[in-house]
C-alpha cells in the first residue's frame, strides 16, 4: 500500500489544551505520526512518499474561503496582538452559541477565533496552518492514486480532520482531510463515494459537510455522544437532510464496547455502504478504539485491528485510509499498521 506522508506534520505541536479548568499537555502529539511511519517502514507495508502540493481549490471545495483565509493568517494575527504570544498557543474563549450571529465577522482576533471553533482543546500554533495545509496534499494525492487505479492508499498526516466542518475547527482538527479526499474522488469520476469513520469519536465535521448530499454516504461507529465527545452530534436518528436523507448512518455504541459488538456495527456500516453502491471508500482511520487509549472507552485489542482491515477489504472497494485519532502513542503504530496489513493481506 502506497503511503502519502505529511513531512511537515510536526510543525503543528500544541503545548496545552483546556481540560476541566486547567491547561493539560496535548494528547495529539507529533510522535503519533512518527510512530506510525516507523512501523510502516519496519513492516515493509509499501513505499512512503511526500505528496505534491495540491491546488487550493480542493480545500475551498469543502471549506468556506473566509474560514481558510482566517486559518492561513491566524498565527500572524496572534503574534501581532503581542509579540510575547509567540511563546503561547492560541485558544478560544468566546463562542457564538444559539441566538448569536455568525454571519458577521467581528474584528478582534479572539472573537473570530471563537467564531471558527467549537472547543478550547485545539490549540492553534505557529505551524498549524502549514501542517494542516500539507495534510490536504496527502488527502488529494491519496484520492488521485485511487483514481489512477490503485486498490488502496494511506494518507498519513496530523493534525487529524474529521471534526473540522465547513467553517470550524475543533477536536484537534482544522482541515477535513477525509472530506477533501471524498470530494476529489467525486470530481475525478467516482459517482458515489462512501466515508466510513471508525475513529472512537463521531466525525461531526464530515457529517456536517455531506449531510444534505446524496452522492457521499457517511457512516460512523463511535462512542455514544450522550456520554462521549463531541457530545452534540452523532445520534442514531441523524439520517441526513433534504436530498441527503438516508445517506448518513450513525451507529453510536456505549463506553466499554468490546470488539465482537463493535465488529457487528462495522458489518452493518459496510452492508449499508454496499447497498449505497459506492465506487470508492474513504476510511477515517482512528485507532483510539484501542482498549489502552487514554481518552476513549472501547476495548479493541492490537490483533483486532488486523480483522478490521480484512473486513474493510471484503467490501472490494478502492480504499483510501486517512489517519485520524489514536492517543496510546506506544501502540499507535502497531494498531494503525495492523489495519493496513489486514486490508492488504485480504485484498491480495
Ligand atoms: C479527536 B479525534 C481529552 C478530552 C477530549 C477532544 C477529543 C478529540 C478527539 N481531555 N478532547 O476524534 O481522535
Ligand atoms: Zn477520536
Amino acid at each position: 500500500m502506497l503511503t502519502f506522508l505529511n513531512d511537515r506534520h510536526a510543525l503543528h505541536h500544541g503545548r496545552q489544551e483546556m481540560f476541566r479548568g486547567e491547561l493539560v499537555p496535548c494528547f495529539e502529539v507529533p510522535d503519533r505520526v512518527d510512530f506510525v511511519h516507523r512501523e510502516l517502514v519496519a513492516r515493509g507495508i509499501g513505499p512512503v512518499v511526500t505528496p505534491a502540493v495540491c491546488d487550493d481549490a480542493w480545500i475551498t471545495a469543502i471549506h468556506q474561503p473566509r474560514y481558510v483565509a482566517f486559518l492561513a493568517g491566524a498565527w500572524a494575527e496572534w503574534i501581532a496582538l503581542d509579540p510575547a504570544n509567540a511563546a503561547r498557543d492560541a485558544l478560544p474563549s468566546y463562542w457564538p452559541i444559539r441566538g448569536f450571529r455568525s454571519d458577521v465577522e467581528p474584528q478582534p482576533f479572539i472573537a473570530r477565533l471563537g467564531l471558527y471553533s467549537f472547543d478550547a482543546g485545539s490549540p492553534l500554533t505557529a505551524g498549524t496552518w502549514t501542517a494542516a495545509r500539507h495534510g490536504a496534499d496527502c488527502a488529494v494525492a491519496g484520492a488521485n492514486a485511487l483514481l489512477a487505479g490503485e486498490r488502496s492508499a494511506f494518507a498519513l498526516t496530523r493534525p487529524p480532520g474529521h471534526h473540522a466542518g465547513p467553517d470550524f475547527f475543533g477536536g484537534y482538527c482544522f482541515l477535513n482531510n477525509a472530506a477533501i479526499a471524498a470530494q476529489r474522488l467525486r470530481a475525478g469520476g467516482a459517482a458515489r463515494v462512501a466515508v466510513l469513520d471508525v475513529d472512537y469519536h463521531h466525525g461531526n465535521g464530515t457529517q456536517a459537510i455531506f449531510y444534505d448530499r446524496a452522492d457521499v454516504f457517511f457512516a460512523s461507529l463511535h462512542g455514544d455522544p450522550r456520554t462521549e465527545y463531541p457530545y452534540y452530534l452523532g445520534h442514531a436518528d441523524e439520517r441526513g437532510a433534504g436530498a441527503g436523507l438516508g445517506f448518513n448512518l450513525n451507529l453510536p455504541l456505549p463506553r466499554g464496547t468490546p470488539f465482537a459488538r463493535w465488529r457487528e456495527a462495522l458489518g452493518e456500516a459496510l452492508r449499508a455502504i454496499a447497498a449505497f453502491g459506492a465506487d470508492a471508500l474513504v476510511v477515517s482511520l482512528g485507532v483510539d478504539t484501542f482498549e489502552g487509549d487514554p481518552i476513549s472507552g472501547f476495548l479493541l485489542q492490537g490483533d483486532d485491528f488486523l480483522r478490521v482491515g480484512a473486513d474493510i477489504a471484503d467490501s472490494g472497494l478502492p480504499t483510501l485510509f486517512v489517519f485520524e485519532g489514536g492517543y496510546a502513542v506506544a501502540e499507535v503504530g502497531r494498531n494503525a499498521v495492523n489495519v493496513l496489513e489486514g486490508f492488504s493481506q485480504r485484498a491480495a
